[in-house]
């Protein structure tokens, strides 16, 4: 082979090489270089056989021998300077290192609240139910009791989704589901949200959430709800903490009642929390009304019951001393954070 084909070649060799590493890997490009232009490398020994190429050649073979070598010092000295500078995702990935932290998230305070007040009503054996947001009139309203021009059923406060359907405005609807579908005795609570169309303020959001309760059985008398959420007042705010019940009127419970609690700011002396009464309201509940027994057709001459609703977002500023029923609602981790 002639002097002249073998550097053809040896420049198709080293092409094919070269195309073949991925031209980031200093070791593999060092080791090219000492292959091709190394003092035993290809390229030096094609310069060795100068020598015996006739004397007429010699200054062309020479030229081009010396233009392969400089285009093979070009081609590998920029890509190692490059991957000197580069160190491959091998050499800069430092296993020793600790890992990134995840910060995990915690749940939401309205969500701490409920699964605290689910807790204390299943120790004294309440099961929860769920049931729709959207509802029909009857079971928010009519099933209830509330007459048909009752100021609650205003446009003012209630979100009409159709004539007739409703984003509910309490979960007593579950409940009223459940006793049409089930006899007594009846021991359940209902959690989840409900819809105000009220005025947005520090007090009162379109949406917050509640946990109804209801016991149905024979001969329910009064003092085992006033037995019941005393349990509850004592379990949820702590053993020194007083209670008391304020009469009260709502159309599906007769009699009816407001709870209130000591002040735990104060302790009953009078300040800004508790508008200087000593007592903050938490709950109304009632003895539930004949008529409500009757409209899921409960003889009311045999079942009798107590009732009770709270508001969530109410207990929960009570508890941590919240001023703004909004910071629930818009998700600023600053203010969440601080529950976990
Ligand atoms: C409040 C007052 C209350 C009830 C809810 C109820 C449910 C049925 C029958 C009778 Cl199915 N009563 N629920 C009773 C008394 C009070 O809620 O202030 N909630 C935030």
């Amino acid at each position: 082979m002639s002097l002249k084909s073998s550097i053809d070649s040896l420049r198709k060799d080293f092409e094919k090489e070269i195309s073949a590493t991925d031209g980031t890997n200093f070791q593999e490009l060092d080791r090219l270089k000492h292959e091709y232009l190394g003092r035993k490398g290809k390229v030096t020994s094609l310069f060795n056989e100068l020598g015996s190429v006739s004397t007429s050649e010699r200054p062309e073979m020479g030229k081009m021998l010396n233009q392969l070598k400089g285009e093979l010092h070009e081609s590998l000295n920029s890509l190692i300077e490059w991957s000197a500078s580069h160190e491959s995702a091998e050499n800069s990935f430092d296993l020793t290192l600790p890992g990134d932290e995840f910060p995990s998230g915690s749940l939401h305070p309205i969500t701490q609240t409920m699964r605290e007040v689910k807790r204390i009503f299943q120790s004294i054996g309440f099961s929860s139910a769920y049931g729709p947001e959207i509802d029909d009139d009857y079971h928010n309203f009519e099933a209830l009791n509330f007459p048909k021009h009752h100021p609650a059923r205003d446009m003012q406060d209630t979100f009409y989704i159709t004539e007739n359907d409703v984003l509910r405005t309490h979960t007593s609807n579950t409940q009223i589901h459940v006793m049409e579908n089930q006899q007594p005795p009846v021991r359940v609570i209902c959690p989840g949200r409900v819809y105000r169309n009220e005025a947005v303020s520090v007090r009162s959001y379109c949406l917050f959430h509640q946990i109804e309760g209801l016991y149905v059985n024979r001969d329910v008398s009064l003092a085992e709800m006033k037995g019941t959420l005393e349990y509850f007042c004592r379990q949820f705010f702590g053993e020194k903490v007083q209670s008391r019940f304020r009469p009260s009127f709502f159309p599906f419970t007769e009699p009816s009642a407001e709870v209130d609690i000591s002040c735990m700011m104060c302790k009953g002396k009078g300040c800004s929390m508790c508008k200087k009464t000593g007592w903050l309201e938490i709950l109304g509940c009632g003895m539930v009304d004949p008529a409500v027994l009757e409209k899921v057709g409960y003889d009311s001459q045999v079942w009798s019951g107590y009732a009770w609703g709270m508001g969530i977002e109410r207990l929960a500023i009570l508890k941590y001393g919240i001023d703004d029923i909004r910071l629930f609602f818009n998700g600023d981790v600053r203010f969440l954070r601080q529950f976990v």
